[in-house]
């Protein structure tokens, strides 16, 4: 049999063929392509080391000429950070930063330029992290971590833990105490308050200075405020500078007011600050939602948790500063119910006769800054603004991001 010669036809027919089959093979391996990629991606985005760079961080008013200020960035975490708080907890004379998202404690060290983790301690299932706090409250020189933890949505079964040497270890569990650590900045040492949840209602009255008292933190003085405020929206100190101790606190709508010490407004600012996207839902009719706006019937089953106010003297004048964040919300609040916010920044603000006013502030970060503190982060001896930044927050479309940020105060 004799073989037919291949024609202009038949070869130009093959190399269709070949091209189509190889078009389907590429198509069909797309997928592939784009995780290995994404992971390519992912795995440089961790692999990333720490960097440190000397950029114009703070953008001054009049008030001062700072042009520039040591930045240093955190690499990405695919998480959202809810909390962060700085301190010794393991005893050897180094902070450590202690932060968490919804289940996940993580403890980690900047030092020697490094950002190294010391432990990661996970959750259970149905644990929901509200908020973190480190403090040395039963003097023993290690710095105890307090979480605020809503277990299953309704009840509060919050912790402690402390290293033992080993370990760190519960000292304090299933504790119906919602916690907060007001700074030794403004107080002389670090002084811890609680509330408590109630069966019908978010907040129970009374929000109480707790005291390390025979291996317990036992609820001593109670605190002065107004009924609206809750464990998390004050602070109290001489934000005015002329010797008064006030309180400043976080109205329901976010505005920043003052309070005299008989309790008396004097002064509210005229802009909102703050913006938090932890919430608690409020399930009842009871008394702390009667407090809440009530324009958007929607909003009353969600309450924001107000963000830190800081008092604290940051340049050792004897001046005391105020320091807040203030996230924007892409929906301008309308829509109380969802947060989505677009950018924030921090604020230093101080008293002026007239009211608080800024002395400077951080640049504007695209996404919402859940948390921040004043403190030696790199433990250089000079103390950092330290904030975390939820870069991305995590939804069908993908994993949160956030990372961690320090910046040079003076
Ligand atoms: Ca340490
Ligand atoms: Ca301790
Ligand atoms: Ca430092």
């Amino acid at each position: 049999m004799k073989l037919k010669k291949p024609n202009a036809f038949s070869i130009i027919s093959f190399f269709i063929i070949i091209t189509l089959v190889f078009c389907k093979t590429v198509s069909a391996g797309n997928p592939i392509g784009e995780t290995a990629d994404s992971n390519y991606i992912l795995s440089n985005e961790l692999s990333t080391t720490d960097n440190k760079m000397n950029i114009s961080a703070l953008e001054s008013t009049a008030h001062t000429d700072k042009t520039s200020s040591s930045i240093w960035k955190s690499r990405k975490f695919k998480t959202q950070i809810k909390g962060l708080s700085l301190g010794d907890v393991d005893g050897d004379s180094r902070n450590e930063t202690v932060f968490i998202n919804r289940k996940k404690i993580f403890i980690y060290r900047y030092s020697s330029g490094r950002f190294e983790k010391i432990r990661e301690i996970q959750g259970k299932n149905y644990d929901n992290f509200i908020s973190v706090d480190v403090a040395d409250i039963n003097n023993n020189g290690k710095s105890e971590i307090f979480v605020t933890n809503l277990s299953g949505n309704d009840r509060l079964r919050s912790f402690v833990l402390e290293w033992n040497g080993t370990k760190f270890k519960k000292i304090v569990d299933k504790a119906n105490w919602y916690y907060r650590i007001l700074n030794e900045s403004s107080h002389g040492h670090n002084i811890l308050l609680g509330q408590k949840r109630g069966v019908n209602r978010i907040f129970f009255k009374g929000i109480y200075e707790l005291k390390w008292n025979k291996g317990k933190y036992a609820p001593a003085d109670r605190q002065i405020v107004p009924k609206w405020m809750n464990v998390y929206s004050f602070n109290y100190g001489d934000v005015l500078n002329n010797g008064q101790k006030v309180i400043i606190a976080f109205t329901h709508d976010d505005y920043v007011r003052i309070l005299d010490k008989d309790g008396q407004e004097e002064w509210t600012s005229s802009e909102r600050y703050g913006g938090s996207a932890t919430y608690l839902e409020d399930f009842s009719e009871s008394d702390s939602s009667k407090n809440k706006r009530t324009d958007d019937p929607k909003a009353m089953n969600r309450i924001y948790l107000p963000q830190r106010l800081h008092i604290v003297d940051l340049y050792k004048d004897g001046k005391k500063e105020v320091v807040v964040v203030r996230n924007v919300d892409a929906a301008g609040r309308v829509f109380a119910r969802l947060r989505t916010f677009k950018s924030g920044h921090i604020e230093c603000l101080i008293w002026d006769n007239f009211g608080l006013y800024q002395k400077w502030k951080t640049r504007e970060i695209s996404g919402h800054i859940s948390d921040y503190v004043i403190g030696d982060i790199d433990n250089d001896g000079q103390d950092e603004l330290v904030f975390s930044v939820v870069a991305k927050t995590g939804s069908v479309f993908g994993k949160a991001r956030s990372f961690i940020v320090s910046q040079g105060i003076n």
